[in-house]
């Protein structure tokens, strides 16, 4: 039986066993292609697995790969955490899901979503090394978003922090991994991974237990308590990715300088209730004004400042 034909069978197999198989994932290769099945014995229901989860690389590799990107549990409140297995270039693409739904709302301010930038992307910026303190050493690997894709090699990196003025509380982000052939035509390409769904706790829910999943305000005592303990660097402290809060005027996050009082300060204001103090976005016509939504950017006395986005 010719290779094709062979993943043909097994595809039907698997689809007769309730896996999803799309038409336009098994055209992406042709009959020299290398068909590989990876992982099939651990994925969860939690892992986003798929039969459409395809890509095909310049050599005709054809793979499919459910654990492209893996989740690092539980969530955090700037940065989403995962790691690419994939053992050739791709791109890393975030898209912008739901951004900033509080609830339960803040108690000492308005609870506004960002829904002017919702569905937009991003993609995940080069990985630099960072560490938790200069005195501990110890090493981790994050990344910015940024507005052009960037296609690597992710799996020398084991786990990847990432962040940005979009990773914003109480939020929900996809997660996708585009085949190096995606290049120049990103919103196009079918080799793409299924997406990942990573979700951010609310506002300075640095420490157990989290909402989500709890349900009640975050964050308490404890949160506070941590971030003390992360400045005190006592063992047992949230790492950097888990306790830094504090950004610019659009929230980005400088990663490199050790844990300070500020981050602190701000878990404090959130605990008081007052809301996420940063706008994510920038009015087209006017890059240094941050913004949430349009009226922000076209309201009196700047009308011509407007839309509100992320990337130009
Ligand atoms: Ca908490």
């Amino acid at each position: 039986m010719r290779l094709m034909s062979r993943v043909r069978l097994i595809a039907g197999m698997l689809c007769l066993a309730g896996w999803r198989v799309t038409a336009e994932a098994a055209q992406v290769c042709d009959d020299s292609g290398l068909f590989t099945l990876q992982n099939l014995a651990s994925c969860t229901d939690s892992d986003s697995f798929a039969l459409d989860n395809l890509a095909c690389t310049d050599s005709d590799v054809f793979a499919l790969d459910n654990r492209a990107v893996a989740p690092s549990e539980p969530d955090k409140t700037r940065f989403i955490s995962f790691s690419v297995s994939i053992t050739r270039e791709v791109a890393i693409r975030v898209k912008l899901t739901s951004l900033h739904h509080v609830e339960p709302p803040y108690t000492g301010g308005a609870s506004v979503p960002f829904t002017a930038l919702e569905g937009q992307v991003r993609w995940v910026g080069p990985p630099m090394q960072y560490v938790e303190s200069v005195s501990s050493g110890v090493q981790f690997h994050a990344s910015q978003l940024q507005c052009a894709p960037y296609y690597q090699d992710w799996s020398t990196v084991a786990l990847l922090h990432v962040t940005g003025a979009e990773i914003v509380p109480s939020s929900i982000y996809d997660v996708e991994v585009l085949a190096a052939l995606c290049q120049g035509n990103e919103p196009n390409c079918t080799a793409v991974s299924s997406p990942l769904q990573i979700k951010t706790t609310r506002w300075g829910d640095v420490e157990t237990p989290y909402n989500p999943p709890v349900s009640d305000t975050q964050p308490d005592t404890s949160d506070i308590s941590a971030l003390v303990n992360k400045f005190k660097s006592a063992l047992g402290a949230p790492i950097k990715a888990r306790a830094l809060l504090a950004g610019d005027s659009s929230g980005a996050i400088d990663i490199s300088p050790d844990f300070n009082f500020t981050h602190i300060s701000l878990c404090a204001d959130a605990f008081k209730g007052l809301p996420y103090p940063y706008k994510p976005g920038k009015c087209t016509g006017d890059a240094a004004k941050a913004c949430i939504s349009d009226s922000d950017c076209s309201n009196a006395p700047n009308p011509t400042t407007g839309p509100c986005i992320l990337c130009p």
